[in-house]
């Protein structure tokens, strides 16, 4: 490197301090939107990678369970929309990934109690190996995020036996095996729930203009599977039963792989993790970062930086940090779904 650039690009992090005119204190700009040198390690966005939610222990028997919708809507956004930098070579365009939660009484508008919904991704041992001590998020919403970190379980019915599609363990999903998670076809769940002229009376079809198990009385799936999808991709009939367990063998993304409770491997049950409350609209969050506000064009809500000191509490020295869960909590009266969009979540650990 020449020397005059040698210069400005060690200048350039304090020029940025300086520009931003929040110097103040530890928090106002982060070592992903500064040039430190830093070790990161990205979190997935990808829809595929992240699962329901096993129930979070401090969630009491008061509440039931509301539904979250997840996915990376079509239209992605420009880097410079998101943060107030050029990207680096080859990271222009941001797919990002989109987080709904819909309360139960905008399901079911006679119920009187509160609900919760959410979902979790296994990270592997990167985290608890390479000791980060900060879990940022860069996102846009104006919801509550509830973030578990560290060890959380995977049973999701608490019933400590790792449920799997895969019935005969033989490794590959057959047609007749693809249920989904609750381990009964439509044809079983309109026994099971006496409910013989609904499609889908567990809720866990999925379905994809055409591809999957109808969700619907027939005739409007047919009416679905005419239409071409690059038309919707911003309308909730895009994404209404991507999550879907039941008939998603043929969502190219799954692979072919059947749906499990078991996602490390190890199944595990353990819960030893820290919460930490994100609200996506309140700038005095104790984890928002000063200054980190940008909007995209015509958006109501700002990207923020929330940077999390996430050990300590319930996360001790042996946890392993292989867990993620983000997860929403409704009170009796809600009826409006929670939406969140997140661009990169990612552990830093500063490398001054
Ligand atoms: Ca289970
Ligand atoms: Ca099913
Ligand atoms: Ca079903
Ligand atoms: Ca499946």
């Amino acid at each position: 490197m020449k020397a005059p650039f040698r210069i400005i690009a060690i200048i350039f992090p304090v020029l940025f301090c300086f520009l931003m005119l929040a110097c103040d204190d530890d928090k106002t700009v982060t070592p992903e939107e500064a040039t430190f040198p830093y070790n990161q390690h990205l979190v997935t966005v990808k829809r595929v990678n992240w699962h329901p939610a096993s129930k979070p222990t401090q969630v009491d028997g008061t509440y039931r369970t509301g539904k979250t919708l997840w996915h990376n809507p079509g239209q992605r956004i420009p880097f410079e929309e998101i943060y107030d930098r050029e990207a680096q070579a080859g990271k222009g365009i941001v797919t990002v990934f989109r987080i709904i939660h819909r309360p139960l009484r905008y399901m079911e508008p006679d119920s009187s109690v509160p609900s919760w919904s959410g979902i979790m991704a296994y990270i592997g041992d990167d985290v608890t190996t390479t000791q980060s001590d900060f879990f940022e998020i860069r996102a846009r919403g104006g919801s509550m995020l509830h973030v578990d970190i560290g060890d959380i379980s995977e049973d999701l019915d608490g019933d400590k036996l790792a449920v799997t599609e895969d019935t005969d363990m033989n490794g590959t999903l057959s047609e007749e095996e693809d249920v989904g998670l609750d381990g009964m076809s439509d044809a079983e769940e309109k026994i099971f729930y006496s409910d013989p002229d609904n499609p889908d009376p567990s809720g866990d079809n999925f379905y994809f203009f055409g591809e999957g198990n109808c969700p619907l009385a027939t005739d409007s799936c047919a009416v679905l599977a005419d239409l071409n999808y690059n038309d919707f991709l911003d309308d909730p009939i895009y994404y209404e039963w991507l999550n879907g367990t039941d008939g998603n063998r043929e969502d190219p993304a799954t692979l072919g792989l059947p749906d499990k409770e078991n996602l490390s491997g190890g199944f595990n049950i353990t819960n030893a993790y820290n919460t930490f409350e994100v609200d996506l609209s309140d700038t005095l969050n104790d984890y928002y970062v000063k200054g980190s506000d940008k909007y995209s064009p015509g958006a109501f809500y700002p990207w923020r930086t929330f940077r999390i000191p996430f050990r300590g509490g319930d996360i001790e020295d042996t946890t392993r940090i292989n867990y993620i869960r983000v997860w929403f909590s409704s009170d009796d009266q809600q009826t409006t779904p929670d939406t969140a969009e997140v661009a990169f979540w990612y552990f830093v650990k500063p490398g001054y």
